[in-house]
């Protein structure tokens, strides 16, 4: 059996920027956790936003309005603005600073949802070394209920990566660093109380498991990319956090500034855009999986500009 480490550091990081020695953590190790973010109270709030959504709708928050969410709710836009989060994140990044996407990663009580071992830098076309995802728990997130592990010092090199399309896999591909690439025994544990986030480079090879716990376990995921970044293939958006923008991604509009109708559609559009990125098949791809990824870039992108149609009505 593989021994897997739960790294407790003594304290949780609370300084509005990072120390060196957090620097050198995050540049040798590619990760850094637990550090506080949000309140109680805010973590309270926000959790009851997507909870009295889910009841209004009749179901758990679906694959379109989890990924990019900070276009369409005030929750999500307030998170990924917050100065707790963003004055880390400008430590790490530089001053000018991008959300590239979110993404909500609910697993609930009994699902058997998990996440291979993989590298966001794979697949994400950002040609850039300054890109971190801030993970925001906003449920407990320890071993038992899935929280997210990763292999420390994994990004500094690329590693191989199959797409497996695994049912439970909550990765559209369900990509998938092999076994043997991997040192199991190594793997550190990111667990975090609501409230408090972790910090990995877009290299870090990462996954994490199902959750056997009996709470959901709800973890906000955000993307920053340093504003000198460029995008690779056709052109996609992003929002502008703090600094000035110098990189090829589209500007995005702030959802507050914005009614419902118009949300829906900025949110639409940005998907579309990433739709056509996102399935795009390359030269390892097989024939079969070249079909299937054709066929999904047409359903999704047909599908946005049905939501972008219908934002019209609202
Ligand atoms: O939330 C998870 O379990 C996985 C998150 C992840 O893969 C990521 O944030 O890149």
């Amino acid at each position: 059996m593989n021994m897997v480490n739960t790294i407790k550091p003594d304290n949780t990081l609370t300084d509005s920027t990072l120390t060196k020695v957090q620097m050198e953590q995050y540049r040798e190790q590619g990760y850094l956790f637990p550090i506080s973010a949000l309140s109680n109270d805010e973590v309270a709030r926000y959790r009851g936003a997507i909870e009295d959504m889910e009841e209004l709708q009749g179901h758990t928050m679906d694959r379109i309005q989890c990924n990019k969410s900070y276009l369409l709710y005030d929750w999500a836009d307030e998170i990924v603005h917050h100065p707790a989060i963003v004055d880390k994140v400008e430590a790490l990044i530089g001053p000018d600073v991008l959300c590239y996407m979110t993404n909500l990663f609910i697993k609930d009580i009994d699902s058997k949802s998990y996440v291979s071992m993989h590298q966001d830098a794979a697949y994400w076309g950002v040609d850039a070394d300054d890109v971190v995802t801030a993970w925001v728990a906003l449920s407990p997130a320890k071993k038992e209920s899935g929280v997210m592990k990763v292999e420390p010092g994994s990004h500094k090199s690329h590693l191989p990566l199959v797409n497996t399309y695994a049912k439970d896999n909550l990765l559209t591909r369900g990509q998938e660093i092999p076994a043997t690439n991997l040192n199991p025994a190594n793997h550190v544990y990111m667990e975090l109380e609501p409230g408090q986030m972790s910090l990995h480079h877009f290299m870090l090879a990462h996954g994490s498991e199902a959750n056997t716990s009996d709470d959901r376990r709800i973890g906000f995921a955000i993307r920053y990319v340093s504003a000198h970044a460029n995008k690779i293939g056709k052109p996609e958006s992003a929002l502008l956090i703090r600094g000035q923008n110098q990189s090829n991604f589209l500007m995005e509009k702030r959802a507050k500034d914005l009614s419902r109708g118009e949300r829906y559609a900025e949110h639409a559009r940005a998907l579309r855009r990433q739709a056509s990125n996102l399935f795009e098949s390359d030269s390892n791809s097989t024939v079969v999986e070249k079909i299937r990824l054709t066929l999904t870039k047409y359903a999704a992108t047909g599908l946005c500009y049905f939501r972008e149609f219908r934002s019209k009505k609202m």
